[in-house]
């Protein structure tokens, strides 16, 4: 009999197993409309299968084989979203019923229910199922396991579900979901920490998505059992799922983030670099980190306290011997420009003495067993019980008790960690733990995957309760699909190593286009310690993270950037600089996510999707619209070879031109830098570097503008920082287009928004003009300006903030050949 631990090869036993019948929907004896683009089709054997055209570009399936279905109850769905139906038509035929709208065509055979949907514009079928819905009763728990499988097509590729450590294209690999603390994992440790049933299919240029809505513990497999079938499968609940069209990779990750939540602007300073170690303690070692970063000039705009800052692990408490007066540390590093993150777990030390537990327990907060006793857990403090986070009153609890660390003490951000749920020994809760789960009580089994996403969400509520209308930042390890609505994520505890430094490449990436884009991993790695290469490759690339912060063990050695030689240290300055320049194209990115859902991160398959060279690459990616990233993995990696997507790049360091070819451009890779390169025609904002968000009141933007043949867009996104007003118009969000030929470009400037910036002055400078001796004529708002040509031939001309237009004319080069950036072999 297969276990609820069922292996990989779950499958194949359940279909040889004797006497665990697998069943089918039978033929089609009822089709009705219940009007609002909702459908419903029942079977001779009683299976009944909902379609809700959800929008225009997603569809929701859901099976029951028991004819009718249970409340509908989702964690993941963003309560905000509205659904709107599309225009449809329906259409019997004799084979079965085809509802059509302008984009999707979804036909539903009488045989069997099995579906194929179409894209109605281009013909093309985008999803078919193979066997389709089928399901085993469940004799040992009740209820089914529920299963899905679809034809997986020549030359269809995988990207998405979540966590995963491997490289980012699935084809041929199984996956599961099932939360899991996993220590110095590997490639090839599946399940994570986090749990995201949301699939990418891309296929000869069209994309679509599956997202499978069901908490139980869910397997992908991606063509691993039987090349040509894709197939999805949960121990318990319903075969529930949503298929979500594109037509482009990155549309399918926009509409599956806006099913299941836009996020918030973040306050700025979350954006800076952080600083953690387990742990810094006491006080003295805290200010003395804080003195390091200042005295060196080194910017950081975070420090953490993990668990070492309570009393014996005891959560909401202190250690009153090390640090015996928060609140007045907390007031002197932020003086200093220092935002203090702290730790909450979810374990509470069973202790009468402790207020925290006896109130929970008092009021029967915690999780109990099936027959009554409470769920008793080994983690940090010892024996714990654990608050039943899917209880919407124990949430609203929870959040009342961070008043005295965000409202009193001054605590910044909320680090939730160990919500797989982690507990010693058994790994995990047992199953038969129960819970409430919003009003549909039920076991561990349902609840796991969702169980650190309540956490975190009730601890963002503390936060925002208690932050008098400041932005608030917390983190999770633990997430289910629509977590980022509650909290920016880590990839939990991984290793000082080359092989994780292109693991945290991967799962950035891969988490990014799952909806969760302000990611990071422990940069320098949790476990063992870095060599001093390998440490600042890592902040090289954690960069172009939207999370970045160094964390690590300390067991081994300091992490901190002067941990290592002086040479390392004034290279990780100058990277975490370039952070600290590159903000507002950060933040302009942030808020795309925030707007529209696209990913911040940007695999180089979902951009560069109608060229199959690239859906095998794991490596590059794009941070926004413009910056294409070649991180460097390797040790002593002094060049390498890069794929240039299509288009026309500039380096970004120095504005070296390769020549627009798809593959193998090898480029030199000093220490000093991280390849990036720039689309032509980018306008990227930067800032002066500060040594944190708001060392400069008003900071002065330098535009950095790089010239192009032909026109490109751009965007700049700019608010107070922090504060709630974003919401209500006060930003101002430019829209810059380019437009540019031989020896000229023109620059027109549009924005929306209420917001005033506080600088005058915004520095233009213009990359790449191809003339030694340009004669530059410059005018902005119809008045001519001097460029001054600098060292590094760029040209800059400073104008006023509400500038909106620009002209540039220089006389061509004599010589109009682009340069090379490096000649190809080793
Ligand atoms: O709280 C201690 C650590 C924390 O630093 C780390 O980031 C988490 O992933 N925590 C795990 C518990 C101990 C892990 C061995």
């Amino acid at each position: 009999m297969a276990s609820e631990d069922f292996s990989g090869n779950y499958m194949e036993k359940a279909r040889t197993t004797k006497g665990v019948a697998d069943f089918s929907p039978g033929s089609m004896t009822e089709f009705r409309q219940l009007g609002n683009g909702v459908f419903e089709f029942l079977t001779d054997n009683g299976v009944l299968l909902r379609v809700s055209l959800v929008d225009d570009g997603v569809v929701r399936f859901r099976f029951t084989p028991e004819g009718r279905f249970e409340r509908d109850f989702s964690y993941a769905l963003d309560p905000d979203f509205q659904p709107e139906v599309p225009v449809h038509e329906v259409v019997e035929f004799g084979d079965g019923v085809a509802i059509k709208t302008g984009n999707l065509s979804i036909r539903i055979n009488r045989g069997g229910l099995k579906t194929t949907v179409t894209d109605t514009n281009s013909g093309v079928i985008l999803s078919q199922d193979e066997k389709g819905y089928h399901w085993q009763e469940n004799k040992q728990y009740g209820g089914e396991i529920v299963k899905m499988s679809k034809v997986c097509q020549n030359g269809e590729y995988f990207y998405g579900l979540g966590d995963k450590s491997c490289d980012l294209n699935l084809r041929g690999r199984r996956f599961q979901m099932w939360g899991s603390d996993t220590y110095a994992y590997t490639s090839d440790t599946d399940p994570l920490y986090k749990n995201i049933p949301f699939y990418i299919s891309l296929c000869k240029g069209s994309a679509h998505g599956i997202f499978f809505d069901n908490t139980f513990r869910t397997s992908f497999d991606l063509g691993a059992e039987r090349p040509e079938v894709t197939s999805f499968f949960s121990q318990g609940g319903e075969m529930n799922y949503y298929f979500i069209n594109g037509p482009e990779p990155l549309d399918v990750i926009r509409r599956y983030t806006r099913l299941t939540g836009l996020v918030n602007m973040p306050p700025l300073w979350t954006l800076g670099y952080h600083q953690c170690k387990w742990s810094y303690y006491p006080e003295a070692v805290v200010r003395n980190i804080a003195d390091g970063f200042r005295s060196r000039r080194i910017p950081c705009d975070a420090l953490y306290l993990d668990i070492d800052y309570m009393d014996g692990y005891r959560c909401f408490t202190w250690d009153a011997e090390r640090f015996p007066d928060p609140k007045k540390m907390v007031a002197d590093l932020e003086k200093d420009g220092f935002k203090t993150v702290a730790i909450i777990d979810p374990g509470l030390k069973i202790d009468p003495n402790y207020p925290v537990w006896q109130e929970a327990y008092d009021k029967n907060y915690f999780c109990r067993r099936q027959d009554g006793a409470l769920f008793k857990g080994s983690v940090w403090p010892g024996l714990c019980h654990f608050p039943d986070f899917t209880n919407p009153k124990v949430r609203d609890w929870w959040a009342g008790l961070f008043h005295d660390l965000i409202a009193e003490t001054g605590i910044r951000g909320i680090w939730n960690d160990m919500n797989e749920p982690a507990v010693f020994e058994e790994g995990t809760f047992p199953r038969d733990v129960r819970h409430d789960y919003d009003g549909n009580p039920c076991s561990h089994r349902k609840a796991h995957n969702i169980y650190g996403m309540q956490m975190v969400r009730a601890t963002q509520e503390g936060l925002r309760r208690h932050s008098n209308g400041r932005r608030t930042f917390s983190i999770t390890r633990s997430a289910y699909a629509g977590t980022q609505r509650f909290a920016c994520a880590w990839t939990g505890d991984n290793v000082a190593s080359w092989e994780h430094l292109n693991m945290a490449n991967l799962q950035c990436q891969r988490l990014a286009s799952s909806g969760i884009s302000f990611v990071g991993s422990d940069v320098g790695g949790f476990i063992e310690t870095p060599t001093a290469e390998l440490y600042l490759r890592w902040v090289q690339l954690a960069v172009f993270h939207p999370f970045f912060r160094t964390h690590s063990s300390g067991d081994h050695g300091d992490q901190e950037p002067w941990s290592f030689d002086r040479k390392t240290t004034e290279l990780v300055r100058d990277a975490i600089e370039l952070r600290y320049q590159l903000l507002p194209t950060v933040y302009t990115t942030f808020r795309q996510y925030v707007r529209d859902g696209t990913p911040m991160l940007r695999s180089l398959p979902f951009v560069d999707f109608n060229n199959p060279d690239a859906y095998w690459r794991s490596a590059e990616f794009f941070f926004g619209d413009h910056l294409y990233v070649v991180p460097i993995m390797a040790e002593g990696e002094e060049g390498r070879f890069l794929y240039l997507p299509k288009g026309d790049w500039f380096a970004y360091h120095d504005d070296s031109h390769p020549k627009a070819v798809a593959k193998d451009i090898w480029i030199e890779c000093p220490l000093d830098r991280i390849p990036v390169f720039v689309r032509s025609g980018a306008v990227i904002p930067h800032w002066p570097v500060q040594q944190y968000v708001g060392e400069v009141e008003h900071p002065e933007p330098e535009l950095r503008i790089w010239t192009k043949n032909g026109k490109e867009v751009s965007e700049w996104y700019e608010d107070e920082g922090d504060g709630q007003a974003w919401k209500d118009g006060g930003f101002r969000e430019s829209k810059i287009r380019l437009e540019g030929g031989p020896g000229n470009l023109s620059l027109h400037r549009e924005w929306q928004g209420r917001y005033e910036p506080g600088y005058e002055t915004i520095h233009l400078t213009f990359c790449g003009i191809d003339s030694e001796e340009a004669d530059i004529r410059v005018v902005i708002d119809e008045h001519e300006q001097r460029a001054v040509r600098g060292d590094d031939g760029r040209y800059r001309v400073n104008t006023h903030r509400n500038f909106f237009s620009v002209k540039l004319e220089w006389k061509p080069a004599k010589k109009a050949s682009p340069k090379s950036i490096g000649t190809p072999g080793k």
